[in-house]
């Protein structure tokens, strides 16, 4: 596919650090577009999605922090996705913190009934309500995109689950919470932790990866980018950093290895937040990324 649509989604609703709505700005001011115009793509910059700032609110009942703007962007988002999938464009979009996926999944899936899943993170994003330390939507996304949890954030589209746990991979782990690991071994869900990924290598990982969704007979497959997998030493601008994370080249060798695949058919990167950065190294970082994704090459 040749033609990229962008998306902003200046979401910080789903967590508490205030800056991560500018991350789409930060990722724009490093070229993104010219980026990938360089690269041979025709790219449409959709400009940002509207984030409704109306009764933010801590659900009395289940603890979640502004479900109902949060939901209500998430609609948003997914119609955007939906006419950039309707018009055969790549949809690529630019966070907001992760709860954003939420939206994107099911503009996505509208048009793709196996959708294969990657979620590079250092985090599950599996909690539900009844698990989530926090109250925070940023760490509910995969969980509500497999049909579990609040049934307002599952049912976005009006259809539920997004995805089937066997078609997600889950890519630089290593801050589960108890629920989310329950979860993971109840569901199935694949999941490669840094002990994985240090023992084996990237590379291994990201042609396993590969097979398993050829082997399930997927129609596409998403790639959920949190900048927070990566080691905060690559990528400070985040609101919750982990030590021992991903390399800068290991990020990059995995993108290199996805776009020789040919695999990927939409993508977001999100968590970048340019107030706890440096210089936008985090915001650059999601750009350099962004060129390996789509092909480019060192020579
Ligand atoms: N697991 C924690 C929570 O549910 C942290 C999630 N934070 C993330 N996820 N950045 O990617 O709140
Ligand atoms: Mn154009
Ligand atoms: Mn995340
Ligand atoms: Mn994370």
């Amino acid at each position: 596919m040749k033609k990229i649509s962008i998306i902003g989604m200046p979401m910080d609703l789903g967590q508490l650090r205030r800056g991560v709505d500018m991350g789409p700005s930060a990722i724009r001011y490093a070229d993104i577009v010219e980026r990938l115009e360089n690269n041979g793509f025709h790219v449409d910059d959709l400009g940002d999605v509207q984030i409704g700032r109306d009764r933010l609110e801590t659900d009395p009942q289940t603890g979640i922090r502004n479900l109902t703007a949060v939901v209500k962007s998430s609609e948003q988002l997914m119609a955007k996705v939906e006419g950039v999938m309707k018009a055969n464009s790549f949809p690529l979009i630019l966070g907001g913190d992760h709860s954003i996926a939420i939206g994107t999944l099911a503009g996505v899936t509208k048009f793709r009934k196996r959708l294969g899943v990657i979620w590079f993170d250092a985090h599950g994003d599996l909690n539900t309500p009844e698990t989530s330390p926090s109250g925070n939507i940023h760490g509910m996304p995969l969980a509500a995109s497999i049909g579990l949890g609040e049934k307002k954030l599952t049912d976005i589209g009006g259809f539920t689950p997004k995805v089937e746990p066997e078609n997600v991979v889950i890519i630089g782990a290593r801050s589960l919470d108890e629920g989310e690991k329950n979860l993971i071994k109840e569901k199935g869900i694949k999941v490669y932790t840094m002990h994985e990924i240090d023992r084996v290598g990237m590379s291994s990982i990201i042609e396993e990866t590969i097979a398993y969704f050829r082997n399930n007979g997927v129609d596409g497959v998403h790639l959920s980018f949190d900048l927070d997998g990566l080691d905060p030493l690559y990528a400070p601008g985040v609101g919750t950093p982990v030590a021992g994370g991903v390399t800068t080249r290991e990020a990059h060798l995995a993108m290199e290895l996805l776009a020789e695949s040919q695999m990927i058919t939409s993508a977001e990167f999100v968590e970048v937040n340019p107030i706890l950065d440096e210089r936008n190294k985090t915001g650059q970082l999601a750009v350099d990324l962004v060129g390996s994704l789509f092909g480019e090459r060192i020579l």
